[in-house]
């Protein structure tokens, strides 16, 4: 089996890359940006989704089986910032992925990843999101994922592509960049306790935002898996929810990372990392993935923090 990862440099790329290899014996190819580096052994390539002429030519190349469609410009913030980019990559970027495989391999199976920013402003009655819920998306980012679904499911029917879309919910994990908030909260963490063993007194406080705000957190290990087991088993054309089916409140993931801490942390309110549109509950209802799949998450919330505090630690002493 040939599975190549579109954007394998990303957070979730390196992951993928590792369960698709070590776990389930694939030749891996994985596409990066130019100026990117993927540390991972696997057959890697340039590619950059705007040209879609590279894109055709890599695919004659590779003849991937599977597609796992990664690449975005994936930060909420930036995509206010760069709207029009934001649209080419996540829109035309995708439209393009689409296309070339259309011409060239169309019989592999996508996976197009989008996000669960996509359902935007959910009612209280909606909590429990399932993937018919309508999609009200309350940012830049969400709105284009929100498309890409769109045209991933028009794609599917009209030209008969095998093509699956996921509404990923927030997943965390050792790596990832700390404009998350379990990761920025764990790098914080990692930051005070390393000044309080170089001797220093006046320790800062951990510095957060909203911390009413309920989100659904899953490993990024059990969201690689559920993506491998999707593309497999997902119904051509349709989405699905990746998430645990279980939100905590910031608040609680602030205290689960505390009492991992060292050191007495005090905890201090930060304007700065209030967002401008907060959606204050998300939660994924999980059931179309689980029956589709078997999928079930095997990670619990307190490893996943346990290993990303020690990630931080490690990497706070390197850089040091
Ligand atoms: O923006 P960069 O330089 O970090 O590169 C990102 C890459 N990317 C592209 N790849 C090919 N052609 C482009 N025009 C292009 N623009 C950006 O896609 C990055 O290396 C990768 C996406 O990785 P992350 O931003 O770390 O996303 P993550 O957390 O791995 O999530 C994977 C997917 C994304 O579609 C998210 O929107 C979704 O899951 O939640």
């Amino acid at each position: 089996m040939k599975s190549l990862i579109i954007g394998g440099a990303g957070f979730v790329g390196p992951y993928l890359i590792r369960h698709l290899r070590d776990d389930l014996g694939q030749d891996v190819h994985v596409t990066k940006m130019a100026h990117e580096t993927i540390a991972e052994q696997a057959t890697i390539h340039d590619l950059d989704i705007l040209k879609k002429e590279d894109i055709v030519a890599l695919l004659k190349e590779v003849q991937p089986d599977r597609i796992y469609h990664l690449a975005a410009q994936s930060s909420v913030a930036l995509a206010w910032k760069k709207t029009a980019l934001t649209v080419e990559i996540n829109i035309i970027g995708a439209i393009n992925v689409m296309d070339a495989v259309r011409e060239t391999v169309p019989n592999a199976r996508i996976l197009l990843v989008g996000s669960c920013e996509e359902y935007g402003h959910i009612k209280s009655e909606e909590a429990h999101i399932t993937e018919d819920n309508p999609l009200r998306p309350g940012n830049i980012y969400a709105a284009t994922k929100a498309c890409q679904n769109m045209f991933g499911s028009i794609y599917a029917q009209a030209y008969d592509l095998e093509i699956m879309m996921t509404r990923s919910f927030n997943h965390i994990g050792p790596n990832q960049l700390p404009q998350f908030v379990v990761a920025d909260f764990c790098k914080q963490v990692a930051e005070i306790e390393y000044m309080a063993e170089k001797g220093e007194k006046d320790l800062p406080p951990i510095r957060v935002g909203n911390l009413s705000a309920r989100r659904d957190f899953l490993d990024v290990r059990d969201v690689v898996r559920a993506y491998a087991m999707l593309i497999e088993k997902g119904q051509k054309g349709e989405t699905y929810n990746v998430g645990r089916g279980m939100a905590y409140s910031i608040q609680e993931i602030l205290d689960r990372i505390l009492s991992q801490a060292k050191v007495p942390i005090r905890v201090e309110k930060d304007p700065e990392k209030f967002r401008p549109v907060d959606i204050e509950l998300f939660e994924a209802d999980a059931s179309k993935l689980k029956a589709a799949t078997g999928w079930a998450p095997e990670i619990g919330l307190d490893q996943t923090i346990r290993e990303t505090v020690d990630y931080w630690r490690k990497k706070v002493r390197t850089e040091a």
